[in-house]
């Protein structure tokens, strides 16, 4: 049994005309379950607060929200049934007994070039080809469609505490660096001054690790100006396996950044 990640709640107000949009995905790995939870909690905040809370208001009257909630089903649905630790999509290989492909190392950018794997077997294996993920593809597709309404990319990982822009599939600054930087920045103390979570900020290659075949970086290079990837709570402590009692406050924190980073896109359309 395989899942699809097609649908996908587009959050705004109804409009005769197509609004500019900001594509959000959440579980490209499968067992970063913090990720997932922050777009259902993301899903009902808008819709709870839409009438209410100013900001988001503004932002649905003005721009469409797109959200995947779980980008990568069948792995997310193995984490839970089989194996905690799964990362990979599940596609099956043929002349390989491993399993599924890396869908953060499966897009057309840089492709496994570097800081991927050619190696069936490997947690960061890049797939026979580009987008030969059902799941990558699919998405691919939808933003290639919506190219011209799609204003930012937001994608949600964990763990480490950051929040990341291109480039990771080379060490070059993006043209746009200095400005990615300064919204990072702003998104960043915005999720702080609620717990004090710290975060760090800057381009994937240098701040994480150099990584090809990442949505960011493919996002970007297709032309979405504003392409973020955050890596949420904790450091290592627990690392994938966030207690309980954090998702909410996490949640909480990682709205206000998200909130940041929409309300400058809406400003600067
Ligand atoms: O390695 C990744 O795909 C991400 N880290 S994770 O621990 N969640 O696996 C970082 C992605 C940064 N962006 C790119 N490498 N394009
Ligand atoms: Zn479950
Ligand atoms: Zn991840």
């Amino acid at each position: 049994m395989f899942y699809d990640n097609l649908q996908q709640p587009q959050l705004g107000k109804k409009s005769s005309s197509a609004k500019p949009a900001i594509f959000m995905d959440c579980g490209i790995h499968a067992r970063e379950w913090i990720s997932p939870a922050f777009c259902q909690w993301f899903v009902r905040e808008a819709l709870s607060t839409y009438g209410t809370d100013t900001q988001m208001t503004s932002l649905l009257n003005q721009m469409d929200v797109f959200v995947l909630p779980v980008f990568n089903i069948d792995g997310y649905d193995y984490t839970h049934k089989r194996n905690r630790m799964w990362r990979k999509t599940r596609s099956k290989k043929s002349g390989s007994s491993c399993i599924g492909a890396d869908p953060n190392r499966n897009f057309d950018a840089g492709w496994c070039t570097i800081g991927a794997s050619s190696n069936p077997c490997s947690d960061t294996y890049c797939g026979s080809r580009p987008e030969s993920e059902i799941e990558v593809q699919n998405v691919a597709n939808f933003i290639r469609n919506n190219k011209s309404i799609i204003k930012a990319y937001i994608t949600i990982h964990s763990y480490s505490q950051l929040l990341l822009f291109p480039y990771s599939y080379t060490f070059e600054l993006a043209a746009t660096h200095s400005e990615l930087l300064k919204v990072a920045e702003g998104a960043s103390a915005a999720l702080r001054s609620l717990y004090g979570t710290r975060y760090t900020s800057g381009p994937g290659a240098a701040t994480i690790y150099p990584a090809a075949g990442g949505s960011d970086d493919w996002a970007y290079d297709l032309g979405v100006k504003y392409s973020y990837t955050f890596e949420l709570r904790d450091t290592g402590r627990y690392g994938f396996l966030l207690p309980e009692s954090q998702i909410k406050p996490t949640c909480e924190e990682t709205m206000l950044a998200v909130k940041y980073i929409a309300d400058y896109v809406q400003k600067n359309l």
